[in-house]
């Protein structure tokens, strides 16, 4: 049986390493969100698998090759033939133009609720889904709507990342559809920043006020820590001190070393902690995906229930 799923679009990132000027060379990467967490939980012992869909062109296959490469079963991946794989362009330099979206219109804009089945028929424990996923489409959100539906899904655990992006759309249109696909899901992932842009809970607490039947909710402040509120336990664990080389994907990382522990069944605390290992790791590299496993892994593993094992 599979451990988890996750669906949602990956594009082919492209990297300047220098000011994005005339003649500058572009590096190509992969960036999803979604399946930079089924690579996490892959790297992290689980089996794993990411339902998506690229163009019939080399940045699709560039993304399906890299995501399955690391372990990730990538059979629930579609090509269109007639949509493009989206792109992204990193412009991370002092002064440069930051995130650039080219992926209107992408192959995966198009998936729909008629994907769910790509997604059961595995039978995971678990399916992970974002906030990316809604503002892509009408047919994608109806697909995020599909997959938390409790009538199907045979009691796999729903995993959401809020995972808002301002440059699809903004935090007024997206507050409510947020908000509502949040109370749906059954662990939740939501910075206190994001949090508090969207829907106006300045502190842990509020969001926990605004989303108060999510049996799992996180909520991650950054470089001082995450809480988790579950049933009547809240438990906060402060972040390990990092120097920071580049953020993009320390919260897929975070969200797959929280899941990793969930699916292992150790306590929130130890969830936690394999979250910020995760994420640290992605916080000291450039790529947005976890490439190694961080030697805390085995640590923080090792301090759980001894029946726990992945
Ligand atoms: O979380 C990192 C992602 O934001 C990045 O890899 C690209 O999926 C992406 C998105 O839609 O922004």
């Amino acid at each position: 049986r599979i451990d988890a799923v996750c669906v949602g679009e990956t594009m082919a990132v492209l990297t300047s390493p220098e000011a994005l000027t005339e003649g500058a060379r572009l590096g190509v990467g992969t960036g999803g969100a979604e399946s930079n967490v089924a690579v996490a939980l892959a790297r992290l012992g689980h089996r794993s698998a990411w339902v998506s869909r690229v163009g019939d062109d080399p940045f699709g296959r560039i993304v399906t090759a890299a995501v399955a490469r690391s372990g990730v079963d990538v059979r629930g991946v579609e090509v269109d033939p007639e949509r493009p794989t989206g792109l992204y362009v990193k412009d991370t330099a002092p002064g440069g133009a930051g995130v650039l979206y080219y992926r209107r219109g992408s192959a995966a804009s198009v998936m729909s609720a008629a994907d769910g089945e790509k997604v059961w028929s595995r039978g995971p424990r678990l399916a992970h889904l974002s906030g990316i996923t809604p503002a892509l489409s009408a047919r994608a959100a109806a697909l995020v709507e599909h997959l938390l539906d409790r009538r199907s899904g045979d009691g796999a655990l729903r995993s959401f990342d809020v995972n808002h992006r301002p440059a699809l759309w903004t935090a007024r249109e997206a507050a409510p559809v947020l908000l509502d696909l949040a109370r749906r899901a059954d662990v939740v992932f939501v910075g206190r920043d994001e949090a508090e842009r969207l829907w106006g809970t300045p502190a842990a607490e509020d969001v926990r006020a605004a989303l108060p039947e999510v049996p799992t909710l996180v909520v991650k402040d950054a470089e001082h820590g995450a809480t988790c509120f579950g049933g009547a336990d809240t438990v906060f664990v402060p972040a390990p001190p990092v120097d920071v080389v580049e953020e993009v994907g320390a919260g897929d990382a975070f969200a797959a070393g929280f899941l990793s522990g969930l699916l292992d069944g150790l306590p929130a605390d130890l969830c936690l902690s394999l979250g910020h290992a995760a994420a640290g790791e992605v916080l000291r590299s450039r790529g947005d995906t976890l490439d190694r496993v961080p030697d805390e892994v085995a640590r923080i593993r090792a301090a759980g229930p001894a029946e726990s094992s992945s």
